[in-house]
């Protein structure tokens, strides 16, 4: 097949997601073309079945915003003409599915088909919001095709859009290699000693991450426990959270590591992963962090109970309660048997569930699917 992917390209699960799935189909021998602002940063690998357009937006003294999703929407259609598409892929609705549905009509002699996958915000937050509610439901009826990464996210588009649209539930697959994963130990020491448990947080420090429950939890974790707190990410909520560590004199226990490209080795270092977010429509950590052996302590928001099973691969705990969450990582860290089998389940579950190589067939027969209709 000649397969379009358009995708958010700096740092994001849907981006790392969309850009390791046309990685994977280039490798089986389709053809992918990726249309975006800038190089998807997980674009680092060379192929000959792997292409990328950029969509260049033009800033003139006129546009107070300058109307990508219109440069988008003209750079697909050149793609899909040009390069003979059979199909376009969609990572996140707004405003990719909206300049898709665009190049769709520009081109009237062919009957491209476009797909939309369904992320998150792009639902939970920004679909729902007066200013882009009719647009994204639109958007999304019209699409030949939508996914959604859990079976939360498709509830959720249903009700918020009251749609009869149907949607196929296609979880994330792990963005990584499992096979080559190990603990390398140099790391590790660059941030605990022997004796210390390494707590890892990620994200883009976003208010629904919730990062300020972090230092709090933190503060109700066992005292005889010794831990250090690996934040990797950046974003609006980091400020407070250092402000939260100077308050409280915890600077010595949390280290600030900024954006991090090596995921799965700092994972692969980490006792536990902990997720405090208030929404989450799937959760690529967690599933990054069971891809790894490690034991997940998240909130039970959204998706997050589809990918980490309470009891089994870690706990999730409500959204907010930092007593408990503080003590599902105290029980954890306290009987390293439980973390042990934990761990092991978590793997055993990413890779019979989630692994890329069950997943990504599940892409190909819908694009077929779709094709055929
Ligand atoms: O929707 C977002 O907030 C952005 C998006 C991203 O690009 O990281 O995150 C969403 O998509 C990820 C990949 O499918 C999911 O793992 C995240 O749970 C989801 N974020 C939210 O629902 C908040």
């Amino acid at each position: 097949m000649k397969i379009g992917i358009t995708c958010y390209p700096t740092y994001g699960g849907s981006g790392v997601v969309a850009t390791e799935l046309g990685k994977k189909l280039a490798d089986m021998g389709n053809e992918v073309h990726f249309i975006s602002y800038a190089l998807p940063y997980r674009l680092n690998s060379f192929s000959s079945q792997l292409f990328y357009h950029e969509v260049e937006v033009l800033h003139y003294p006129l546009f107070e915003y300058p109307p990508y999703s219109l440069s988008l929407a003209s750079k697909m259609a050149e793609v899909i003409e040009f390069q003979n598409l059979d199909i376009m892929h969609v990572h996140y609705a707004i405003p990719h599915a909206t300049s898709a549905y665009l190049a769709k009509q520009m081109i009237p002699n062919r009957d491209l088909k476009y797909v939309t996958t369904l992320h998150g915000t792009d639902i939970t937050l920004l679909g729902g919001d007066p200013s882009f509610f009719k647009i994204t439901k639109f958007s999304i009826e019209n699409s030949s095709g939508i996914t959604a990464v859990s079976k939360f996210l498709r509830d959720k588009t249903i009700e918020v859009f009251n749609t009869k649209k149907e949607i196929e539930v296609i979880h994330n697959f792990v963005p990584f290699d499992m096979q080559n994963l190990e603990i390398n130990p140099e790391i590790r020491r660059c941030y605990a000693n022997d004796d210390e448990y390494i707590i890892t947080h990620i994200s883009n420090f976003r208010p629904l991450k919730r990062v300020t429950d972090i230092v709090p939890i933190l503060k109700k974790i066992k005292d005889d426990l010794k831990v250090k707190v690996l934040m990797v990410g950046d974003g609006p909520e980091r400020y407070k959270t250092e402000e939260q560590c100077r308050t409280e004199q915890l600077c010595n226990k949390v280290v600030f590591l900024g954006k991090q490209e090596n995921i799965s080795e700092l994972l692969s270092i980490s006792d536990v992963v902990l997720i405090p977010s208030a929404s989450e429509s799937f959760g690529l950590v967690a599933l990054e962090a069971l891809a790894c052996g490690i034991p997940c302590v998240s909130t039970n928001a959204g998706g997050l109970p589809e990918v980490n099973k309470n009891g089994k691969t870690g706990f999730t705990r409500e959204v907010g309660d930092i007593e408990g969450l503080a003590q599902a990582i105290s029980t954890i860290l306290s009987d390293r048997e439980l973390a042990e089998k934990m761990g092991k389940t978590g793997k055993d579950r990413a890779s019979k569930k989630f692994s890329a190589e069950i997943i990504i067939p599940k892409y190909i027969q819908y694009y077929e699917k779709i094709l055929s209709e």
